[in-house]
This record gives C-alpha cells, sequence and structure tokens, in this order.
C-alpha cells in the first residue's frame, strides 16, 4: 500500500492533455496512451480533473451527473480499462469531486425549477430582502452570487458561475446523495479523491450582508465543516485504509488545515491552502499586476511548514494547478533562465514535508502562453473580469495584459507532447488554441535531453522515496531576511538537508548561519540545477537561479 507522505501525485487536466479521437477535447483514452510517460516520470497518483456529465461552462466543474461519464470524454469501459492499466504501472487514479454545487444542468435542479418541493431543498432558494438580493455577497467569478427565479420570486445562491448552484449540506439527503457517488467510485477502484472548494459547504443558518468583504467570511471554514468532513470520511473513504484524499481549501486558516489533515481528527489526509500563490495579487486583487513579494512567500511558506508539522497536519505541496499560471512565468523565467529557473522551484517545494502535485507540462516546463485577444480566452473567471475591467474603464491593452499574467487559460492550453502542429495533442482543432512555445518545450524534446526539466523532476521524485528525511525531516528556515535566496534546513534521526535556492538571476551569496554546525566531509550534493554546484556549504557564490540540494549523513 502506498504511503501518501511519500508519494507524488500528478494532475490531468483531461480536457487538454490528449486527446485519441482528434476531436480537438482531450479524452480517457489519451491518458490511457501516455501512461507509460507518467510511469517513466515515476508518480504514484494521477489526478484527474472532472470529466463527468457537464455543459462544459466551467470546464467540467459544473456537474450535471456525478456518476456518469461526458461522451466527450469517453465511456465508462475506456474509464474501467485506463484504471486498471493504471494499476498495471503502480499508479493509483485520483477523481475530482466537486460537493460545494452541481450544474443547473443537473436533474435535481431541474427538478427544483420546475417546483419540486424535495430538490428545492437540495439547493439554497432565499426569498429578496428589500427587494435586492438575499445579501450582497460576490461570486467569486464577478458579480453577485445570487440569481432570480421569477417563479419562486426566490434567488438562488451561486459562490461560482450562476449555472453552478450551491448545494444545500444541511438537508440530509443531499449528504446521502453525495455519499453514494463516492461510494461509487470507489467500487470502480478510485483510490484517491479530490474535494473540490470543500471548505465552503458549511453555510450560515442567518444570510446577512457583509460590510467588510464580498461575504467569504460566513461560508468559509463554516460552523459545521469539520460535522460535515468527518461524517464524509465515516460513511466513504474512511472506511478503506489505502484510499487518500485532499481538500481544496480556498481561503482558509492554519488552524482549520491543522483539523482538515491531522489524522486524529478523521476528516481528510491533507489540504490545498493558497496563501503562497496570492504574494503577486496587489491588495488582495488577483486581477492586478504586481512583482511577487519574495519575503512574503518565503514567509507563507515556512510558517505552515512549521504550523502543519506543530499540530500534526499535512500539506499537498504545489506551485500549479489548472487554475494557476505556469509557475516558470509567474515566479521563474520563461525566457533566458528558463531550464535553471523551472528546476530551481521544483527543487524549491519537492524538498519540504508535504506530499508534492505537480500540474501536467510543469515537468517540462511549459510557460504562459500570452493569449492576446480576448476571443481565444474560454475560461469563464477570465472572461467575467475582462468584462468587469472593461466596465471599469480599464484600458484593453493594460487588461490584456493582466489575463496574460493571470488567467486560468494559461494552464489549460493543449499539452505540448511534441513539435508537431497543436504540439502532438490531437490532429482536430483543438478546443482551446495551443501556445506557441511548443517547438522547443514539450515532452519529447525533454526526454531526449538527459538535463532537462523531466528528468530533474524524475530524480526528486526518486530521492523523496530514497531519503527518509524529505518526508519526515524537522523544518527550519535558514537567512528568513535574505532578499534573494529560499534556504532551509530538513533534519531526521542525525541526518540533515541543507536546501538553498537562488530566486533571482542575480548571483547571490549563500553564507552558512554560524549557529549551523554543518561537517563539510560529510556533506554530498544529492541534486542541483547547475553540473558543477559548490560543495564549499559554508559560503557559496550562488549563480543565476542556482538551486542546491546537500545531504549530510
Ligand atoms: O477552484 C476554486 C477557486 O476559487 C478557483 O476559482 C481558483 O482558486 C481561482 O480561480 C483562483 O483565482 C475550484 C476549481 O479548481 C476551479 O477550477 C473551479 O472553477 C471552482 O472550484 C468552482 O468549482
Amino acid at each position: 500500500m502506498k504511503d501518501f507522505k511519500n508519494s507524488v501525485v500528478y494532475q490531468i487536466y483531461p480536457k487538454s492533455f490528449n486527446d485519441s479521437n482528434n476531436d480537438g477535447f482531450g479524452d480517457l483514452n489519451g491518458v490511457t496512451e501516455k501512461l507509460d510517460y507518467l510511469k517513466l516520470l515515476g508518480v504514484d497518483y494521477i489526478w484527474l480533473t472532472p470529466f463527468y456529465v457537464s455543459p462544459q461552462n466551467d470546464n467540467g466543474y459544473d456537474v450535471a451527473h456525478y456518476c456518469k461519464i461526458d461522451p466527450r470524454f469517453g465511456t465508462i469501459e475506456d474509464f474501467e480499462n485506463m484504471v486498471k492499466e493504471a494499476k498495471k504501472r503502480g499508479i493509483e487514479i485520483m477523481l475530482d469531486m466537486v460537493f460545494n454545487h452541481t450544474s443547473t444542468e443537473h436533474e435535481w435542479f431541474k427538478k427544483a425549477i420546475d417546483g419540486d418541493e424535495k430538490y428545492k431543498n437540495y439547493y439554497i432558494f432565499k426569498k429578496s430582502k428589500d427587494e435586492k438580493e438575499p445579501t450582497n455577497w460576490q461570486s467569486k467569478f464577478g458579480g453577485s452570487a445570487w440569481e432570480y427565479v421569477e417563479e419562486f420570486d426566490e434567488y438562488y445562491l451561486h459562490l461560482f458561475d450562476v449555472t453552478q448552484a450551491d448545494l444545500n449540506w444541511k438537508n440530509e439527503e443531499v449528504k446521502t446523495e453525495i455519499f453514494d457517488v463516492v461510494n461509487f467510485w470507489i467500487d470502480k477502484g478510485v483510490k484517491g479523491f479530490r474535494l473540490d472548494v470543500i471548505n465552503l459547504i458549511s453555510k450560515p443558518d442567518i444570510y446577512e450582508d457583509d460590510h467588510v468583504g464580498d461575504g467569504r467570511r460566513f461560508y468559509t471554514d463554516g460552523v459545521r465543516i469539520h460535522e460535515y468532513l468527518k461524517e464524509l470520511n465515516k460513511e466513504t473513504f474512511g472506511k478503506h485504509e489505502d484510499i487518500i484524499t485532499v481538500g481544496e481549501m480556498s481561503s482558509t486558516t492554519m488552524d482549520n488545515c491543522i483539523k482538515y489533515s491531522n489524522p486524529d481528527e478523521k476528516e481528510l489526509s491533507m489540504v490545498f491552502n493558497f496563501h503562497h500563490l496570492k504574494v503577486d495579487y496587489e491588495n488582495g486583487d488577483k486581477w492586478t499586476l504586481m512583482d511577487f513579494d519574495f519575503i512574503k512567500l518565503k514567509e507563507i511558506l515556512s510558517s505552515w511548514q512549521m504550523g502543519m508539522e506543530e499540530g500534526n497536519g499535512w500539506n499537498a505541496l504545489f506551485w500549479s494547478n489548472h487554475d494557476q499560471p505556469r509557475i516558470v512565468s509567474r515566479f521563474g523565467d520563461d525566457k533566458k533562465y528558463h531550464t535553471e529557473s523551472a528546476k530551481m522551484l521544483a527543487t524549491s517545494i519537492h524538498m519540504l514535508r508535504g506530499t508534492p502535485y505537480i500540474y501536467q507540462g510543469e515537468e517540462f516546463g511549459m510557460t504562459n502562453q500570452y493569449i492576446d485577444s480576448i476571443e481565444n480566452y474560454r475560461d469563464v473567471e477570465s472572461i467575467n473580469y475582462y468584462n468587469i475591467l472593461k466596465s471599469e474603464g480599464k484600458d484593453e491593452k493594460d487588461i490584456i495584459k493582466i489575463l496574460q499574467s493571470k488567467s486560468r487559460d494559461n494552464a489549460r492550453t493543449p499539452m505540448q507532447w511534441d513539435e508537431s502542429e497543436n504540439g502532438g495533442f490531437t490532429e482536430g482543432e483543438p478546443w482551446l488554441k495551443p501556445g506557441k512555445t511548443h517547438k522547443h518545450i514539450n515532452a519529447k524534446s525533454a526526454l531526449d535531453d538527459k538535463n532537462s526539466i523531466f528528468y530533474h523532476y524524475q530524480k526528486l521524485i526518486k530521492l523523496r522515496k530514497g531519503y527518509d528525511v524529505i518526508s519526515n525531516g524537522k523544518y527550519k528556515p535558514i537567512i528568513e531576511d535574505d532578499k534573494s535566496i529560499f534556504a532551509y534546513i530538513r533534519e531526521y534521526e542525525g541526518n540533515k538537508l541543507l536546501v538553498v535556492n537562488n530566486f533571482y538571476p542575480e548571483e547571490a551569496v549563500f553564507e552558512l548561519p554560524e549557529d549551523i554546525q554543518i561537517d563539510k566531509s560529510k556533506a554530498k550534493i544529492l541534486i542541483s540545477n547547475y553540473t558543477d554546484s559548490s560543495n564549499e556549504i559554508q559560503k557559496i557564490d550562488l549563480r543565476a537561479y542556482e538551486s542546491i540540494v546537500y545531504y549530510i549523513e
């Protein structure tokens, strides 16, 4: 049985991963075709984002049937074959469960809108207040979080798109339906679940305006969230010792994340939190242009390492996913020091305490795509905010620059398998225009180059399995106030790691703090992004983005 504490998860966005039937849309057989590639990388699980029946307004996170596969992705037989083939290669499947909301195309919502009281109570309908929405809460995709239904003279809640209606978790029937969905997929051999915005499902008893924010404080990490998660655990995956779970925690707190992931709480195995990926949001606003705040980034990474260690919680470690811009463009350099900075970013989190997640294409340094016209964006969040920024009078060019930096479509352009047209993703018309970088950034070129980013990730994964200090070691940040270097020590049973990362193109000098005693004669370089890194651990002249891991017996 796999131990999630020294496992690595690879995230696949099936719609953009590999199109086996050339309809321009990635599919499950496309995933099966690439399992040998994933085995070579060395990953333990593959997390698949939703491929269930959906109108695709939010690329599948608007689920219209939880237990049926959308024909564009294939059939249940294709799924079962993928699971079987993955297991043959030592890879387990993690599915994405979207339980905060359903699509308004779901039959439950359709029955609700037809006036069926049973199903109306599956959702959150409220009367207007003073002729307005029940509260002033904002959707995370912009605009009001409420949609009016004239037949009822009521509004329904949607924290995301208007076609994603929030479920009422206070309703026992809703919970039973959800438990049945999880157990259906467990019976299909699924060994992992990623729970979408799961910390938003506990809504308040009283709905009131938020005079200081967008309403998230009333439903984030809500009053009954731990009760709901304990019940979900008990009724489904908690009955199996070999199933791992990860909760996507939106705008959460450390205390809650410790409770969510401490094994004594019997809730989840681990959590995603996003505080480290908001250090380039100006005044907390994603839709701005700002260089990332490096000191704040280090503070967040270190505080979460030490806090979760102290509370026996467990972090997912990640830079990228289908909602985030490509990390090498965001915190690295996607031009001159593309390889060095991509490898440095990988090392900087893979040597931390937690379970690393690699997002498709990250393993060979896929970059942002700098999509230069709104017609070529597909992401509902990006298009909504384009319209909001336009309505605020912002200049078109400036808005496009912001989208090029922050849009989720950066991560959703077709996987670049080789230098052929469409990057080898499809021979059809891709649903989202491919980037222009596939000529030199693609999986095939990476596999042909022993110094590629791919083999750096492969080695990081191997190291995690070979050195207990990586999974179990105590974390200690060092030189926290250094403006360029992120460095830390890991220590376990007398063995140490010294991890040193220059986050910038300018040279930087690392000096080992005097209170850290390390016998240089016992130190060896485990991995570096340069072939000739120094063994002088007392004082190191770090080159552009140089990243070195020393192991001290
Ligand atoms: O994302 C939660 C969420 O808040 C995202 O919208 C993301 O954090 C934000 O776009 C960053 O600006 C989950 C899924 O990962 C996302 O793809 C879905 O759109 C969303 O929930 C609704 O299901």
